[in-house]
């Protein structure tokens, strides 16, 4: 009896990890629609296509840019490029790896690219054959391998999808020197025909998906906009969409520019997406890797300004995430294990002088615009939950840490990686407080001193 009792529960777990749950209801209100986002703070973002098999390299010559802008960068015309896909073979690819390496990191969602620019569909399409399923010899929807995993795994999955510019078809944005000039196009024939059919594929077959990255919106007019938010809307209610949509289409949420921290707390909803080294797409000579050190700064940066981090890696054409931002990202995990409680559901700084002062050269974004020079601070930075206020401290002072323009009175303060929450010694005076620290951080990258106020 028992024996088949565990059959039976066996063959229940695998039936369901073999189908995809079904997508949420619409939430409630708007609140309650972001609370998992708010609540999730950091996220891995993969950028995989046709791009990481020529590895930001075009017959023998390296391709200056962004990985998966190979095609635009070299002027590949479509029928050359699109024989990409017959050596598209990623048999390394493992869905469960994927996940676990995110889970390891401590991320609380995943978004990979359905559709780049190429216009290549990552999973099994319906409204173009140029996808993965049909034309390559790998002959599986690894979006829907990922779909499961993370179904069994509880991982909020979402989808990047380029809706404006498609470099593969005559119509979509982008791709002039196959097809000419884009103001020369029949923009929502490519809209009606491929990016809204698909967008309405993805949203249809991958269970609940939890947010939607559309990007670049180059002549995404507000009726355009409109038209995909209603897709979203009506198949998937709960599915949040990103800042790029259109710029009379706000979405959930703002994104801020790629790689782009803002100086200051940013009230709102908002992500930072961010690359682990400096191309998003797979490169083979890009091995400038962010360290642990400066991902984990950054993400406490971000959280105690409001945002979350969407940080990416790009798999290879075997299917394999490389192993150093794998590595570096394990060790972010190691220290969210300990300070989590930092990053997960928190809110921003009540402070802000901490952040940094302007001063410094002044740069130009790409588009020409002057950004004011701003020296950042990295001394600590802090991050909120009712009552409690988490002091990540990168330079760990001598003595005692202290605090100026405190509201309320601390009424206890420990360090996060005390489990027994040994009270460190306070001191006072009005809104300066001064907490007594061990001579030694008790970790290398940040250690975190919870200090626990009364109004
Ligand atoms: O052109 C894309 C780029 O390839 C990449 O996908 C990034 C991610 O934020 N978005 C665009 C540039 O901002």
């Amino acid at each position: 009896m028992k024996r088949l009792i565990l059959s039976l529960t066996i063959l229940a777990l695998s039936a369901a990890a073999q189908t995809l749950p079904k997508p949420l209801p619409a939430p409630p209100s708007q609140d309650a629609k972001m609370k998992w986002f708010r609540e999730a703070k950091f996220g891995l973002f993969i950028h995989w296509g046709l791009y990481a098999i020529p590895e930001g390299e075009w017959k023998g010559q390296p391709i200056a840019g962004l990985g998966e802008w190979i095609m635009n960068r070299a002027k590949i015309p479509v029928a050359e490029y699109e024989l990409l896909a017959k050596q598209f073979n990623p048999v390394k690819f493992n869905a469960d790896e994927w996940v676990q390496m995110a889970q390891d990191a401590g991320m609380k969602y995943i978004v990979i690219t359905s559709k780049h620019h190429d216009g290549f569909a990552m999973y099994h399409s319906l409204v173009s054959k140029y996808n993965v399923f049909d034309a390559t010899p790998f002959h599986r929807d690894p979006l829907k391998e990922l779909a499961l995993a993370c179904a069994r795994r509880h991982m909020p999955f979402g989808f990047y999808y380029s809706q404006a510019q498609d470099w593969h078809e005559r119509n979509g944005a982008g791709n002039t020197w196959d097809f000419g000039p884009d103001d020369q196009k029949d923009y929502d024939q490519y809209l009606r025909e491929k990016a809204e059919p698909q967008v309405k594929e993805i949203l249809t077959n991958y269970g609940p998906v939890c947010l939607i990255w559309f990007d670049t919106p180059r002549m995404m007019t507000k009726d355009r906009g409109s038209r995909f938010a209603d897709i979203v809307k009506a198949l998937q209610p709960a599915t949040l969409i990103d800042g790029r949509l259109g710029p009379d289409s706000p979405g959930d949420y703002r994104s801020m520019g790629d790689n782009a921290i803002p100086n200051q707390v940013v009230a709102g909803d908002w992500e930072v997406p961010a690359t682990t080294n400096k191309t998003w797409g797979f490169k083979k000579d890009d091995t400038d890797w962010k360290t642990p050190e400066d991902m984990t700064f950054k993400l406490v940066d971000i959280t105690s300004k409001g945002g979350n981090y969407l940080l990416n890696v790009g798999p290879t054409k075997e299917g394999v995430i490389p192993q150093a931002p794998q590595d570096n990202l394990r060790a972010v995990g190691r220290w969210l294990k300990v300070n989590g409680d930092a990053i997960y559901g928190a809110g921003p700084t009540p402070f802000g002088d901490e952040l940094g002062h302007p001063g410094g050269p002044d740069r130009q974004d790409k588009n020409g615009r002057t950004i004011p020079g701003f020296i950042v601070a990295k001394d600590w930075r802090c991050t909120t939950k009712p009552g409690k206020l988490y002091f990540t401290i990168f330079n760990w002072p001598a003595g005692a840490f202290e605090v100026s323009k405190m509201k309320g009175k601390v009424t206890k303060a420990y360090l996060l990686a005390d489990a027994s929450k040994k009270p460190l010694k306070v001191t006072q005076k009005g809104d300066q407080v001064s907490v007594a620290l061990p001579a030694a951080a008790p970790d290398k990258i940040a250690s975190v001193v919870v200090m626990e106020t009364a109004q």
